[in-house]
């Protein structure tokens, strides 16, 4: 159904009232085309709401500014909030109220945003920051009235021109000092507006090509300007957490925070691993060569887990192809990983996704995001019982019971050397008796709840 071009809330979607659960005899039909199969936000989940659980967030950029351009084309979308006068700061006041309106139509409870997103960069940075502040108080205002929260915030430092040789990474310190001071409005804005967390996406943060780059050089440089955002957290009193998000390339062809394992390095070699932690998306991971689930998993280890971009690729096109989830086995090794850690703290699971660029109704956003949040809830629903049922849990505890043995704690806790493990393999004679990883039974097991 088209949407209607007056500017009155409730006139930009069809539907008037928020999509309600409808239980598990729901599907999508012509005569009820919007609702919830699977979410069911008040349901007790592993000890939590369901909507406590998830937390989900709907992005600002690809849901409300994102005109449905590719390389090859422009837009497809055009939206009525585009069309409706040509003032950009109008158009921006405008999305908050229609922004708001799907938010309460699909009742998330959070949304995130970059600070280039909202609100329309001026000629100086001085009418950037007028032009953010603006917005900014009626996003505060908008927040107050819905209950509707902020997730996280971020800056954009990769869209404009001044920013092509990176930001903190750039070889011109006055882009670096440029970036630190979009930094600090976005980062005081996301405090203003009680956000969860503040996300750093190092788009530009990388290089090209060695033959221009200085990589130990640019590498310090970003560790400088993590310990000024670090810094100024502390200053203002956020309590929020910092985020880096990691994706290995795209836009540039080498990027520094290319997945967890080497965002960690890097915070542990400027001191920063107390501070920062990550903003894990799905379609980053698989770009870099990983599992969804391994990125989690990995981040958890090493306690930096922070909170999920929920948005796959395509498993034929190698780049970022941001569409919204919808593999139920991949969404249940994820939640299986997030639950393992014990969930989210200051995280969510945010929707960093656009939609195809044929799908051009306004409706069709709700569609995908409902779509989504249901196939999460599903998820979730599963692990629910995975975790319940505790066989999986009892055959990884199983496999590693060799290490609570007498030999296995001296050896963990540097009690033994390499000699008195070689004197100890001599005492014992015999081969120690492999046993069986079971992979398949597992897999199956996995499915059989699925
Ligand atoms: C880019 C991406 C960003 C970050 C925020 O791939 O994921 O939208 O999430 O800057
Ligand atoms: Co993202």
């Amino acid at each position: 159904m088209a949407a209607s071009r007056s500017s009155s809330a409730g006139q930009w979607f069809s539907p008037t009232d928020p999509l309600k659960y409808e239980g598990p005899k729901y599907t999508p039909t012509s005569r009820k085309p919007f609702g919830y199969r699977w979410y069911d936000a008040n349901r007790k989940v592993l000890g939590r709401r369901m909507e406590d659980q998830l937390r989900f967030a709907v992005c600002w950029w690809h849901t409300l500014v994102w005109p449905g351009s590719d390389p090859f084309g422009g837009e497809t979308f055009l939206r009525p909030w585009h069309a409706a006068g040509g003032d950009p700061m109008q158009q921006a006041m405008q999305k908050v109220d229609i922004g708001f309106e799907l938010f309460r139509l699909l009742d998330v409870p959070y949304f995130t945003f970059h600070d280039r997103d909202v609100a329309p960069e001026g000629a100086t940075l001085r009418e950037s920051n007028a032009n953010l502040h603006r917005v900014g108080e009626r996003l505060a205002q908008k927040i107050e009235e819905s209950g509707v929260q902020l997730l996280w915030g971020t800056a954009n430092l990769f869209s404009n021109r001044r920013y092509m040789a990176g930001a903190a990474t750039n070889p011109d310190p006055e882009i670096f000092a440029y970036a630190a001071a979009q930094v600090k409005t976005a980062l005081e804005l996301t405090h203003a507006l009680h956000g969860q967390n503040y996300v750093l996406w190092g788009g530009r943060e990388g290089y090209e090509t060695l033959l221009n780059t200085d990589l130990k050089r640019e590498w310090d440089q970003l560790g400088r300007f993590l310990h000024l955002v670090v810094e100024h957290k502390h200053a203002i009193g956020f309590k929020g957490a910092i985020l880096i998000e990691p994706k290995p390339c795209e836009p540039t062809k080498h990027q520094y925070d290319h997945d967890v394992a080497s965002v960690f390095a890097f915070l542990k070699a400027h001191g920063l691993e107390r501070e920062i932690k990550v903003n894990i998306e799905q379609n980053h991971a698989i770009l870099a060569g990983h599992s969804f689930e391994h990125e989690i998993a990995l981040a958890n280890a090493l306690g930096v887990f922070g909170s999920i971009d929920m948005n796959r690729g395509d498993d034929q096109l190698g780049w970022d192809t941001d569409q919204f989830p919808n593999n139920l086995p991949q969404m249940v090794l994820a939640f299986l990983e997030i639950m393992r850690g014990g969930g989210f703290t200051t995280g969510g699971v945010n929707f960093d996704a656009k939609l195809r660029r044929q799908s051009i109704d306004p409706d069709d956003l709700i569609t995908a995001h409902a779509g989504a949040m249901d196939l999460c809830a599903r998820a979730l629903l599963i692990v629910e019982r995975i975790i319940d049922d505790g066989a999986l849990a009892d055959h990884v505890e199983a496999r590693y019971a060799g290490w609570d043995s007498r030999d296995g704690k001296a050896i963990l806790k540097g009690k033994r050397s390499l000699a008195d493990l070689a004197a100890q393999v001599d005492r014992k004679h015999g081969e120690p008796q492999p046993v069986s990883g079971r992979q398949e039974y597992l897999e199956n097991l996995i499915n059989s709840y699925i």
